[in-house]
């Protein structure tokens, strides 16, 4: 074959399986500032399957990133990003599962790392957030999403991917952005039972309010953890989810909300769920993999 059609990575291949494929210097978990936790987890879904390999898939990406941060002039690996083993989580019901991300990312937060998850199903996130607010009394989260996940109970489970944000409710205040799909109970619920605890800016609200980042930032405790499902993106960008959505934002507009509100508050930990690869098309786990650089960008590069 003519060499001209032999297309190189910009990346020297490597063998190095973690996050970024990062050298020992950068890598170990003594030195680094962020661990990465995987949760490849998938019990719960309602339509297609396959987010279980997600992780991974994000860390088969994140080897091929440049690994200067064009936007923010950085580099932001030398923070050091630690990849644990893949939490075992296959034959664990929904309740073990979220006990595990909780007891690890409680020790993580003990031991002043920075936790960053990779889903796997949106439950994960339930003991992530439990773990933060025990460590943070002062928490909020902001969810992006394309869902509400505010049902009480999902197909006879409350630890449905469906039932994340209502979980999350029960624990502190959440601000919802990007959703566009909602059932009647979940709008019962946030008319009537909220409390006002869950804050939405939904696509249209976006669309209306010019200053809407603002709203989000407004609506924010001091101290937040985000969740990040990857439905929120338009399925144009981000084809590779179990449930798209058409309508949804886009990237730029994700980067400016996130890097607003790692600035103006505390981002202790984030986590970013439900892909599911679609087989020969790396557009929708490298979108993935950039965007969790990217954050961990936004958070240290305001913790010099
Ligand atoms: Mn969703």
């Amino acid at each position: 074959m003519d060499e001209k059609y032999i297309i190189m990575p910009t990346h020297t291949p490597t063998p190095i399986k973690n996050f970024a494929a990062l050298e020992e210097e950068y890598a170990s978990y003594k030195k680094s500032k962020a661990v990465i936790v995987q949760v490849p987890y998938e019990k719960t879904t309602t339509y297609i399957k396959g987010t279980k390999i997600g992780p991974a898939a994000i860390i088969d990406a994140s080897r091929y990133m440049e690994l200067f941060d064009d936007e923010l002039n950085q580099e932001t690996f030398k923070m050091g990003i630690h990849t644990m083993d893949a939490l075992s989580v296959d034959n664990s019901s929904s309740e073990e599962m979220i006990e595990k991300v909780y007891s690890v990312v409680l020790e993580l937060l003990k031991s002043n790392k920075f936790p960053v998850m990779l889903g796997g199903e949106h439950s994960v996130s339930i003991g992530a957030v439990k773990a933060s607010r025990e460590v943070y009394p002062n928490l909020s989260v902001l969810h992006l999403d394309a869902h509400h996940d505010l049902r009480n109970e999902y197909f006879g489970s409350r630890f449905n991917h469906g039932c994340v944000a209502r979980r999350i409710y029960e624990m502190c205040p959440l601000v919802q952005v990007g959703t566009r799909s909602l059932s009647k109970e979940e709008k019962d619920f946030l008319s009537t039972q909220s409390n006002g605890k869950v804050k939405v800016l939904n696509v249209y609200d976006i669309l209306d309010t010019p200053m809407w980042k603002d709203v989000v930032s407004k609506n924010l405790m001091e101290n937040v953890y985000v969740t990040i499902d990857l439905d929120v993106f338009d399925p144009s960008l981000m084809p590779a989810v179990g449930t798209p959505e058409p309508g949804g934002i886009g990237w730029y507009e994700t980067l400016d909300l996130l890097r607003d509100v790692c600035k103006d508050k505390k981002v202790v930990g984030f986590d970013v769920v439900e892909l599911c690869p679609i087989k020969g098309q790396i557009a929708s786990d490298f979108l993935a993999a950039k965007l969790t650089y990217r954050i961990l960008g936004y958070v240290f590069s305001n913790k010099k």
